[in-house]
């Protein structure tokens, strides 16, 4: 690799590691997954912190990379079985707050993924905020992740797998 090459590939993966900052909107820790390999569908995960005065609000998320890109939740049915939801509305960023987008949550949805995801694979989202407006976020595909949550019960149970299928 020559040194030009090599100043390129680190501006790069600087581009990827700097959160993106548009009118005090920030996104943290941002990553995205398939659950099967040539999966159909995936789903992006970050926090999205809002260091302004004013709440805000995350209404669209927009990409090449799928047909349709849509901000889902999850919810259980009366069944007890964990549903998708598509919210029209979008998620709520408080002033001077946060709020995360997570496995078994809120989370932007891929459908109809123009190509397979695979680990290592970096996916441009532009978030659309109510105030901040459009905010490009470079969201490297991770499908060694574990999910944050129930990893105490995780922990000592392998048999106990999460019912969510991002
Ligand atoms: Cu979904």
């Amino acid at each position: 690799m020559s040194f030009k090459s090599l100043a390129m590939a680190t501006v790069a993966a600087l581009a990827i590691a700097a959160p993106a900052l548009a009118e005090g909107i920030m996104v943290k820790d941002p990553y995205a997954r398939v659950s099967a390999k040539m999966s159909k569908s995936g789903a992006a995960f970050m926090e999205i912190m809002n260091h302004g005065d004013a709440d805000d609000q995350l209404i669209e998320a927009r990409s090449d990379v799928a047909k349709r890109v849509e901000l889902h939740t999850h919810k259980e049915n009366a069944d007890g079985v964990m549903q998708m939801l598509h919210v029209e509305e979008g998620f709520a960023i408080p002033a001077h707050g946060a709020h995360m987008l997570q496995r078994g949550g809120d989370h932007v949805m891929f459908m109809g993924l123009n190509q397979p995801l695979e680990h290592g694979d970096v996916v441009s989202v532009t978030l659309v905020f109510e105030k901040a407006g459009e905010v490009v976020v470079e969201i490297p595909v991770d499908l060694e992740r574990k999910p944050k949550h129930g990893m105490k019960m995780m922990k000592h149970d392998h048999g106990n797998m999460n019912k969510q299928t991002n």
